[in-house]
Formats: C-alpha cells, sequence, structure tokens
C-alpha cells in the first residue's frame, strides 16, 4: 500500500510498517508530512492493525526538515507548520506508534520520532537537535518534548549546542526505549506486539521531568554562561534555552507557540542563513567539476609524515587518529625524540581533558612508528613532507622521496608558501606531487588546503579529498600562487593591522574590534601565538620593497628587539609562563617613537574602520583570488576563513559577508582606502564588475577548475 511516492506502508500481521523513503537522508520534504499524516490517517481505520512502525529506507532514519526548503518558508510559499500538525496527529493516535531509528534522527526527525508513543534504535544510531548549528532552533516542538523524556538538563544542553547523542547514551535519558540488536526492521516489529495492549503515552503529557524552577534556574543559568562564552556572538542557542526554559513554565501549546516565533525569528536571521550557506558549502567543496566524482581513488593503507617538527608530529597525530600507521622520520636522534615527546604531551593533555581515553592513546601511539632512516618508505601509500621552509631542502628530500617510494605513492608536501610545481620537479612523477596544506596545530585544525600542481592527476586530487574526509578534515582544493588561497588573504589582513597601530589604533583595540567582530582572535595576537618571527622571514624571502608601496615595519621592529611573540614571553603583548597575554606599556610608547620617525601622522581610529580595513583587505585578495581561478568559488575561500583562521561562521565567510554588506558598499570603501592609502588597496577588477552590475560573488562561479 503506498500514501504517495515518499511514504509506504506494508503489514506484518497486526503490525503496520511505515516506511518513509527519500533519498539520501530522508528530509521532511514537502509531500512527506503529508505522506506520514495519511498513512496515520489509514492505519488508524484500518481494524486489522493494532500498532505501527515508522522507519526509514536508506542509510538513516529522517535527518530532519529539508534545509533546501526553509527558502519557501522565508519568502511565505510555505508555512512549515505542516510537522507541528502531523505530530499532534502521532500523538493523538489511539494505536501505539513505534519510530524505529537507525543512521541519523536529527532536526525534525528527532520531532518525528518523540511525537510515536515509543522509539527503538540499532546501537549505532544517534539522535539529535542540531539546528542551532543552522542558526536556527527546533521548530516542531523540539524543545518542548525534548525535556519531557530526557529531562531539562540534557534537553537545555542538546538544544543549545546542537551535538549529537549516541543511541546507548539516549537510551540511558529515557529518549529511547529500547536498543535492537540485529534486523531494526524484525525487532521494532517484535517490540510494537509487545507494546501492543499498552496504553499509547503522549510525550506532551509526560511532565514528571520538567523540574521546578528552583531547580531548573541554574541549569539555564550554566547554560546561558556557556553559550555566550563557547557560541560566542550566537544568536540561536541563546533563543533554544529560551525555549526550553518556556517548556518548564508554559502549558504545552503556548510552549510550542514561544518555540514557534523563536524559530521563526531566527529563520529570518542573516546568522541563519549563514549557517545554512556553510552547511552547503562545507559539502560543495568536495566537488572539483573536473574531477568526476567516479574518479578511482589510491590505496592509503600506509603514510610517512618528514619531519617531526609542531607541523610534523601534528600531521602524524592526525593519520593515527585516523587508525593508519604511519612512519614518523628525523634526521638526528635528538629531533625525533622532541618530536616524539611533544606527541606524547599533547596526547596525554587530551587525555587529561577527558577528550581522548588512555586505551585510544596507547593504540594511536603504537601506530606511530619512529625512523631516522628511509626504511620502510617502500611500502607507503602516501608521505607528507613536512621540514623547513626552504626550496632547496624540500628539493633533496622530495629527490630522495621519488628514488625510495614506489610507484603509485603520492608525495605531497605540507609548504605554506612554495611552489609545488617546482618541488615536483624535482621528481620523476610530478603526476604523484600535490600539496597538503595542513593547519598549526594540525590534530585540531580542521582545514586541509589540497594544493593542485600543474600535473597533479585527478586520481591524487581524488584521493587527496577522500583522505581529508577520513582524516576529519575539511579538504578544499586551491591552485598553487604565493600562499595558496588563505595565507595570500590572511596577508592583506595582517598587513593592515599592523598599517592601524602605525596610524595609531590601540593594540588592544585593534585586536578587540576584529575579536567582537567575532574572530577567534585578534590579529595582532594571532602573530605573536604564530610567532612575529615567521612572518619576517617570509617578507624577507618574498617581498621585493617596493621603496613607493607603504611597507608595514611595527613586526619586524618588534623582532628586531627580540620579541618574535609568545615563544619568547613577548611581541605586541606580554606573557607570562603559561602564556597568558596582557597589554604591555612599552609597545605603544615604542610604536609613537617609530610612527614619528616614519613620518606618519597620529590619529583616533574607530573600531568601524579597523574591522573595514581589516576585513575588506581580506575580501579584497579574495576577489582576485576567485578571479584568477586559485580558488574554485567563493564559497570554497569562506570554507578556508572558518576552518582555518577563526572567522565567525554565523558570518558566513569572508566573501559571503561582503556580499550581504553588499559589494557597491565594500567597492565603495575600497575605493576610499585606496585614495587615501595607495597602491595596495587598488580594487580588484572583479570587485568592481561585480559591485558595478549589481551582482554578488556567490553568482560568480568560475566553473573551469582550479588553476595549476
Ligand atoms: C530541522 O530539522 C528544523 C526542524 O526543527 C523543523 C522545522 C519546522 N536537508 O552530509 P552528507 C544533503 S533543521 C536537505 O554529505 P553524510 C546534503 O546536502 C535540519 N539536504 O551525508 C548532501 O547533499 P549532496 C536539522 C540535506 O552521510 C546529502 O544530503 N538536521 C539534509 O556525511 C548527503 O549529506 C540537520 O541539521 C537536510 N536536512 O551525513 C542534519 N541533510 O550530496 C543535517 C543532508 O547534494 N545533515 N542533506 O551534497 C547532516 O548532519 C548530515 O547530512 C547527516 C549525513 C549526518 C544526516
Amino acid at each position: 500500500m503506498v500514501t504517495n511516492n515518499l511514504v509506504q506502508i506494508s503489514k506484518d500481521g497486526e503490525v503496520a510498517v511505515i516506511t518513509v523513503n527519500n533519498p539520501p537522508v530522508n528530509a521532511l520534504s514537502l509531500g512527506l508530512p503529508e505522506g506520514i499524516a495519511e498513512a496515520i490517517e489509514s492505519i488508524a481505520a484500518d481494524n486489522q492493525v493494532k500498532t505501527a512502525v515508522l522507519i526509514g529506507a536508506g542509510k538513516t532514519f529522517v535527518a530532519g526538515a529539508d534545509i533546501k526548503e526553509f527558502g519557501k518558508i522565508t519568502s511565505g510559499e510555505r508555512r512549515g507548520s505542516e510537522l507541528v500538525q502531523l505530530l499532534l496527529k502521532m500523538e493523538d493516535c489511539r494505536k501505539p506508534l513505534v519510530a524505529a531509528i537507525h543512521g541519523t534522527a536529527f532536526g525534525g526527525g528527532l520531532e518525528l520520532a518523540m511525537a510515536a508513543h515509543y522509539r527503538v534504535a540499532n546501537p549505532g544510531a544517534q539522535v539529535g537537535q542540531p539546528e542551532v548549528k543552522l542558526g536556527i532552533i527546533p521548530g516542531a516542538g523540539g524543545t518542548q518534548r525534548l525535556p519531557r523524556l530526557a529531562g531539562v538538563a540534557k534537553a537545555v544542553e542538546m538544544c543549545a549546542e546542537g551535538n549529537p547523542v549516541k543511541a546507548s547514551d539516549a537510551l540511558q535519558f529515557g529518549i529511547l526505549d529500547r536498543l535492537i540488536e540485529g534486523d531494526l526492521r524484525a525487532g521494532a516489529i517484535e517490540f510494537a506486539h509487545e507494546i501492543a495492549a499498552k496504553p499509547a503515552l503522549k510525550t506532551r503529557e509526560r511532565n514528571e521531568k520538567l523540574g521546578t524552577p528552583e531547580q531548573n534556574a541554574p541549569i539555564f543559568a550554566a547554560a546561558r554562561q556557556n553559550a555566550c562564552h563557547k557560541q560566542r556572538g550566537m544568536v540561536a542557542p541563546l533563543a533554544a534555552i529560551d525555549a526550553v526554559e518556556a517548556a518548564t513554565l508554559m502549558r504545552f501549546e503556548q510552549g510550542c507557540e514561544f518555540e514557534r516565533n523563536r524559530f521563526i525569528e531566527c529563520l529570518f536571521s542573516e546568522q541563519s542563513k549563514a549557517l545554512i550557506h556553510v552547511f552547503f558549502g562545507e559539502r560543495e567543496v568536495a566537488k572539483i567539476p573536473d574531477v568526476a566524482k567516479e574518479t578511482p581513488v589510491l590505496p592509503l593503507a600506509a603514510a610517512a609524515v618528514i619531519g617531526a617538527g609542531t607541523m610534523g608530529g601534528g600531521i602524524a597525530m592526525v593519520f593515527a587518529n585516523a587508525g593508519i600507521p604511519v612512519l614518523l622520520k628525523e634526521v638526528d636522534r635528538a629531533a625525533l625524540d622532541r618530536g616524539l615527546a611533544n606527541i606524547r604531551k599533547n596526547y596525554a593533555n587530551s587525555v587529561s581533558k577527558g577528550r581522548l581515553t588512555q586505551q585510544f592513546v596507547d593504540e594511536r601511539l603504537n601506530l606511530i612508528q619512529p625512523t631516522l632512516s628511509f626504511d620502510g618508505f617502500s611500502a607507503v601509500d602516501m608521505v607528507v613532507e613536512a621540514v623547513f621552509e626552504g626550496m632547496e631542502l624540500k628539493k633533496q628530500v622530495f629527490a630522495e622521496l621519488d628514488r625510495v617510494c614506489k610507484p603509485g605513492a603520492i608525495l605531497a608536501s605540507n609548504t605554506s608558501t612554495l611552489n609545488i610545481d617546482e618541488i615536483a620537479s624535482s621528481t620523476s612523477r610530478p603526476e604523484f606531487v600535490i600539496g597538503t596544506h595542513f593547519f598549526s596545530p594540525a590534530n585540531v585544525m580542521r582545514l586541509l588546503e589540497i594544493v593542485r600542481g600543474r600535473a597533479s592527476s585527478k586520481e591524487v586530487i581524488a584521493t587527496c579529498m577522500q583522505l581529508s574526509k577520513k582524516l576529519g578534515k575539511v579538504g578544499v582544493l586551491v591552485g598553487n600562487c604565493m600562499g595558496f588561497v588563505g595565507n595570500r588573504m590572511f596577508g592583506p589582513y595582517r598587513r593592515e593591522a599592523q598599517f592601524l597601530v602605525e596610524e595609531g589604533a590601540g593594540v588592544e583595540a585593534v585586536d578587540k574590534a576584529l575579536f567582537d567582530f567575532g574572530m577567534a582572535m585578534g590579529p595582532l595576537a594571532t602573530g605573536d601565538l604564530a610567532g612575529l618571527d615567521v612572518g619576517r622571514r617570509i617578507r624577507k624571502e618574498y617581498h621585493q620593497q617596493d621603496p613607493n608601496v607603504r611597507q608595514p615595519f611595527a613586526e619586524d621592529k618588534l623582532c628586531e628587539l627580540g620579541r618574535f611573540g609568545q615563544k619568547t614571553g613577548a611581541g605586541w603583548y606580554k606573557y607570562d609562563e603559561q602564556r597568558r597575554a596582557e597589554p604591555d606599556p612599552a609597545v605603544p610608547v615604542l610604536l609613537r617613537e617609530w610612527s614619528e620617525k616614519a613620518g606618519i601622522p597620529q590619529r583616533t581610529i574607530s573600531s568601524d574602520e579597523i574591522v573595514e580595513r581589516c576585513i575588506y583587505a581580506l575580501v579584497n585578495e579574495g576577489a582576485r583570488i576567485l578571479e584568477q581561478g586559485y580558488a574554485l568559488r567563493a564559497t570554497d575561500i569562506d570554507i578556508i576563513f572558518l576552518y582555518g583562521y577563526g572567522f565567525p561562521a554565523y558570518r558566513g565567510g569572508p566573501m559571503w559577508h561582503a556580499d550581504r554588506v553588499g559589494l557597491k558598499k565594500v567597492y565603495h570603501r575600497v575605493s576610499e582606502f585606496h585614495r587615501q592609502f595607495g597602491a595596495l588597496w587598488e580594487p580588484a577588477p572583479l570587485l568592481e564588475q561585480l559591485a558595478v552590475h549589481g551582482r554578488t560573488f556567490s553568482d560568480f562561479q568560475t566553473g573551469r577548475g582550479v588553476a595549476a
């Protein structure tokens, strides 16, 4: 029996099985709630049916509302309350309904399951209310039913933080009634027989876990504090907490209305639009126009890393964490021992913070095999080179790898600045050479820039894109230009931060303005963290000092005083032994002196100008990169900045942010800065063109592949 093409009903004796079938994730697209509602009506009217099981076809139960259809709600085309009505109908059904969950019951999917009278799941399933990650809150009673099943504290945590919960935990919290090993459908039918004669419990009438105001007050206070700290600047987590609080203070219907109003407010917000862009963007970056989905990937069962410094050690941990055995090579025993000690220290920190278990760490450490020679390299499928940043040294390493590695092994460089084609030229197999630019700390940062050399083969690209997922990273393919995408854009951003303090802005004022904008850290504090000497080395190696173009000098001068940042206890700030920053009164005095000598007039600079100068410097360079084809899409640049540089996700990334501000306005400000500050601010031709034609970066998709 079929209700519509998305929902089917079959029967197993007295148990009806309602199967939802909307691949790939059974999202609640238009027609699906309606189909389930029809199915409920038909089983209610069928005298032979005593109970029903609701189950998903394919790899998952229901992963939520169809995010692509939110636009229909904001445009007024759809009310979006079909689901709310369906859930009431399900709860009111006199015949007990059992939701049978595999894969994920997320968002509207969990809301659907909670409106059933019972829930069973297989042990690998996960449940969650991840809406806040999309800048919204549950909109179909999730904040009202979840506290009734799981209690207030758990519901607040799940709705405000949005993280998934394993089936075994969900059982313990009362969200699930039973775990089913083996065949879920059969187990759910058996369960349905068992409960057939029991009452059909309505979740909305189960008030015993809602607590008292005295019990709940500290829970909500702690949740709000946590949200302000961990989800700084985001509106949805606080709205989700308000909505769960409403569940404890109001009748169910009123609570639902409260939730609905907050849901709609959030759905219309800029933050939600930005976060939905990020959700699809994260998936879009995996799509490379000239590398088909079917491109064969190379086997990747064993790897090697050259260099056990901070980056090399971190990269070895990343492979080990993904269960891939990895050789870690250094040139001398002392360096190798130092590298291993750092890895152990990093793991020990994670254990002490409760993020990893000792057993996990022991298993991972066993996968990292230290070595001083190339023995064993002939057996690995991929090598990542992470030696000191110098072309001659890298070429020597790659020539050696070419000699010792088997044909077909991928030779990757972790360079952050050097030309991949030149590195590849030292091998006889440039098609197997590629850049894999990890971000520090490699075991934490989610970005992996995959740098396409002129000769990198499609199989090698496809393998590295797939590998990024396996390693828990977001891989973004970029072209081979100086600094690739991220660092090439970050340069002008940090340059402006320096110019601003040279013109009279305070160090803390610059960092605070960008922190308040939402950046994880201010640009000057970031310099201290990375080491001011690192930037100086790169500037020395690559920048032809054109006397007609203004260059920042403050960081070079700080370096001359031995102030390299956190590692020397002083840079833009001074640091105590725990590397806690404190403003250093010596710095403004030095800055005034240097600026006076350089003849730079001092003035008061607003926080708006600070943000515009730094962020539009990013955007202008991003426009050049996009036009030159070094990034595939504006979205790719956005994802790079979110996962590699601490750009706030709720602003969608620099290019999305510029689109929302309006490219006309951005172009206008960039042109003003050009007149005021000179050549470095020349507007990118693409920015000008899009602004003049009233278009956006999102409209502009090169679709021609990344330039090699
Ligand atoms: C909500 O429910 C609001 C409610 O309170 C009710 C309001 C009234 N919609 O991630 P994958 C696509 S808000 C549309 O690569 P995986 C995805 O874009 C929603 N499309 O697979 C991709 O498309 P493509 C709350 C969706 O196995 C394809 O499916 N729910 C949706 O790595 C495969 O996805 C969520 O936030 C969707 N809801 O991971 C859950 N979900 O192939 C969001 C996925 O064209 N989804 N797609 O690129 C997820 O977390 C993951 O997709 C999931 C599967 C874990 C389910």
